[in-house]
């Protein structure tokens, strides 16, 4: 039986938790620490136990500052009484909104999450925000009917198509450009988020010239390129992605717009991790390429290239990279990429696996090399279209200044590696941007600024990990904005919106993260800044980076230098140690001259166009403020549209379904501020509702005599007559503003007096009859 139960009938299972013939009181705002309470009502309790794991029960007697506890499996303990916490009353079990739940301890939290994701309900709303748990598995979730019953309403649990479609609607009602917001950490479900989130939209805003499936198809051909295995997730996206999806007045769509975020010139296409692949792209083509194209391109197996089988890991259980290439194939042909410039990205990529296979031998006892001329250099050369001599030469030596002259100089192994490896980078780099821009021109919109588009954010999550580098340092940095924007939204404008209403609201203390934000960005004393001026020396180390900083930002509280290099930030989800290594040197992010020389020179379309890229770069910039200005831009364009966010959750670190282990669970909560949202939603006043639409619903509640009174007057009265406690409400001048749960309560009342009213008619007509 599906768990997404119709609207309707979970309406009529409240009723009967209603006092028979008598209107409800109205709840009282309970506080989660009030444990004398539990105990003289010997009430249900969460107990933590000597592990640390909670566990549900009965509070049995209590005396002085020890409780007796009979827990879920029969056994009596006893624990001091600041081990206990109120647990949720049965009714309570698995609610929809976590804000719903009497007692918001995190126990009962988690415990609501589990309850549902046990019986395969994995999404659940966090107030504003929607919570997805992970099932590992197909979940039977996102066919056509249920987009029907979205659409149509007839379902209201909370679902990704939820969003989607609360998203669709505010654009077309409101005018205004919406985005969804999703994030979580690696293998929390974000890309497959962002595609259900798609389907929903093109599902609505499919038209005739079948666009829809257009927009759809891109995802397949990001993830051959921008996706790879990890040790987290076998289909790890390496970049993250805003997809804008543009409508017109009609609702249908009309144009689509792709922009990624890369942190690194994608290192993974010459190193892996043990156990890690490569882009997939790599293996579908290995495997998948029929055979004219082989020949085209001298391809070999996968296991025949250095950049392929360095890992010890080929395959993905269960991913069949021969089929995926047909899938690929057949997005490309859906999308309009010609055969021609297929053939062009295809060469890139046999390229860059030859250029992988060239190798050196040192000629000298100064470890000068040479490049082997073997096939490697033959086709690499071939393929991006220069002499092989010229390669050889590249991939070689170096030019320097020696005093008016420049004088080639011969490089030693590591050197010469590094050229080659650099190369082979640029050329994917450029290969993944040339496609985005192609699709981008191939699914362009006529109009911008429409006011009607939808924008999905897939960006990888807040990481701490043992070892964290300048790729974590970015990352959380990107988070740490996107947490601002998140509060800003949730907190600051709402706390507005009281403000301006005339709402006595005494203000909800929530945790700004500016400080954090100024201690990153902050000029010229800030982390970006100076790790900018340290990478303009030419002698800088990542030890004098480290030393600069602990010099200028000790007194900072949100920072602490650390011995070794080392730094800490304290960052919104938590303390985070990064290990100053490689920071310079890949916020420089130098290419060898030679190879860019080299690409200029090329004749193949690709390198041409890839060289003039280059050129217009700003390349003076250093990586991190480049991000920077990315990311700036991408908070501009979210700044501008009504976000929807979605919190995506792993619920365990095995990839399989069924496993909820709670303490990893909470950390995300925690990390990705659902827990915050959860507090103070049920703070302030989350539902609202104007005078008119009040006493629209419920007006008829107070009989005819009341009837001419203006909207805000007959909100009040009907608040009177149903005695609703003071502290669950406030009287704004345009609207209501009600405690979390309120709502409820009435719309109980509401539905029973409307069902007397009912039954009253019945009587009479039958009387008259
Ligand atoms: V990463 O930061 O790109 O490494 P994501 O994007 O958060 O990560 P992804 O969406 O790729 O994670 O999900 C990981 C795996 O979880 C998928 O390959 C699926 O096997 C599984 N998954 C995620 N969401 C769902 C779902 N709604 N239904 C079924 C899912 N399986
Ligand atoms: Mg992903």
């Amino acid at each position: 039986e599906s768990p997404y139960v119709i609207a309707e009938e979970k309406e009529d299972a409240k009723l009967e938790d209603l006092p028979p013939g008598s209107l409800p009181r109205f709840r009282e705002s309970e506080r989660d620490d009030d444990v004398r309470y539990l105990l003289t009502k010997k009430l249900r309790v969460w107990c933590r136990l000597r592990d640390g794991q909670w566990d549900s029960g009965q509070v049995k007697s209590s005396s002085g500052e020890n409780a007796s506890v009979q827990l879920s499996d029969g056994s009596v303990v006893t624990v001091p009484t600041e081990e206990l916490l109120p647990a949720n009353p049965d009714i309570l079990e698995g609610v929809d909104d976590l804000i719903q739940l009497s007692y918001l301890n995190e126990p009962s939290v988690l415990h609501n999450l589990q309850y549902r994701y046990s019986q395969d309900i994995i999404y659940s709303k966090a107030g504003p925000v929607l919570v997805a748990v992970n099932p590992f598995k197909d979940v039977q979730l996102y066919g056509n009917d249920f987009v029907t019953a979205y659409k149509e309403k007839l379902l209201d649990s909370p679902h990704v198509f939820a969003v989607a479609d609360m998203a669709y609607n505010k654009m077309m009602t409101d005018q205004k450009d919406q985005s969804i917001i999703i994030s979580g950490e690696s293998g929390a479900g974000k890309t497959e988020t962002a595609k259900i989130a798609m389907l929903y939209v093109a599902a609505l805003g499919g038209g005739r010239d079948g666009l829809e499936s257009e927009v759809l198809q891109t995802s397949c051909i990001l993830e051959a390129f921008g996706n790879a295995k990890t040790t987290k997730n076998d289909n790890s996206s390496q970049f993250g992605k805003l997809i804008s999806v543009h409508f017109n007045a009609t609702g249908k769509i009309c144009g689509a717009k792709i922009q990624t975020f890369l942190l690194e010139k994608q290192s993974r296409v010459v190193q892996l991790a043990q156990g890690e692949r490569s882009y997939h792209i790599f293996y579908q083509l290995c495997s998948g390429a029929p055979s004219d194209l082989r020949e085209r391109l001298r391809l070999k197996r996968a296991c025949d290239y250095n950049y392929l089988n360095q890992s010890n890991c080929l395959e993905i259980h269960n991913v069949d990279d021969a089929q995926k290439f047909h899938i690929l194939m057949g997005a490309l042909n859906t999308v309009r990429i010609c055969k021609e410039d297929q053939e062009h990205a295809f060469e890139m990529l046999a390229a860059v696996l030859w250029l992988g296979n060239i190798s050196f031998l040192v000629t000298d006892n100064e470890k000068h090399i040479e490049v082997v001329a073997d096939e490697a250099v033959i086709n690499a050369a071939s393929l991006i279209g220069c002499g092989e001599q010229d390669l050889m030469l590249a991939l070689s030596t170096h030019k320097i200044q020696a005093g008016k002259d420049k004088v080639t100089k011969r490089l030693t192994l590591q050197q010469a590696i590094h050229a080659r490896d650099t190369l082979a980078k640029f050329i994917y780099a450029s290969l993944f941007d040339w496609l985005v821009e192609k699709i981008n021109l191939l699914l362009a919109m006529g109009k911008h600024n429409s006011g009607r588009s939808i924008s999905i954010l897939d960006i990888y999550g807040f990481q701490s990990f043992e070892k964290n580098s300048f790729e974590q340092f970015c990352i959380n940095y990107a988070n740490e904005r996107l947490q601002q924007h998140f509060n800003r939204h949730l907190f600051k404008l709402e706390q507005k919106e009281y403000e301006l209403d005339g709402i006595d609201w005494t203000k909800v203390e929530f945790e700004d993260n500016q400080d954090r934000l100024d201690l990153f960005e902050k000029k010229p004393i800030g982390l970006i800044s100076l790790l900018d001026e340290e990478s303009n020396y030419p002698k800088a180390t990542d030890l004098t980076f480290a030393t600069k900083l602990k010099h200028h930002l000790n007194a900072n509280h949100c920072f602490k230098g650390e011995s070794g290099g080392a730094f800490r930030v304290r960052h919104y989800a938590g303390e985070v140690l990064y290990d100053t290594d490689g920071f310079v040197e890949k916020n420089r992010d130098t290419s060898h001259s030679e190879t860019i020389q080299l690409v200029s020179s090329c004749t193949g379309r690709l390198p041409q166009y890839f060289a003039s890229t280059l050129l217009k770069q700003n390349n003076k910039q250093c990586v991190a403020t480049r991000f920077k200005g990315q990311l700036f831009k991408l908070m501009q364009q979210l700044e501008s549209t009504r976000p929807h966010f979605i919190r995506c959750i792993k619920p365990n670190n095995k990839h399989i379904p069924g496993i909820f282990e709670k303490d990893l669970v909470l950390e995300q909560l925690r990390y990705s501020g659902v827990l915050e949202v959860v507090r103070i939603s049920r703070c302030g006043y989350p539902t609202r509702m104007t005078h008119q639409e009040f006493t629209r619903r419920y007006g008829f509640l107070l009989g005819e005599n009341n009837a001419c009174q203006d909207p805000l007057s007959m909100s009040v009265a009907i608040l009177q007559q149903f005695d609703i406690l003071p502290e669950m409400y406030q009287v704004g001048y345009t609207k209501l503003y009600f405690r979390a749960g309120q709502m409820d309560a009435l719309e109980d009342v509401r539905k029973q007096v409307l069902q007397g009213t009912l039954e009253v008619q019945k009587c009479f007509r039958g009387r008259c009859a």
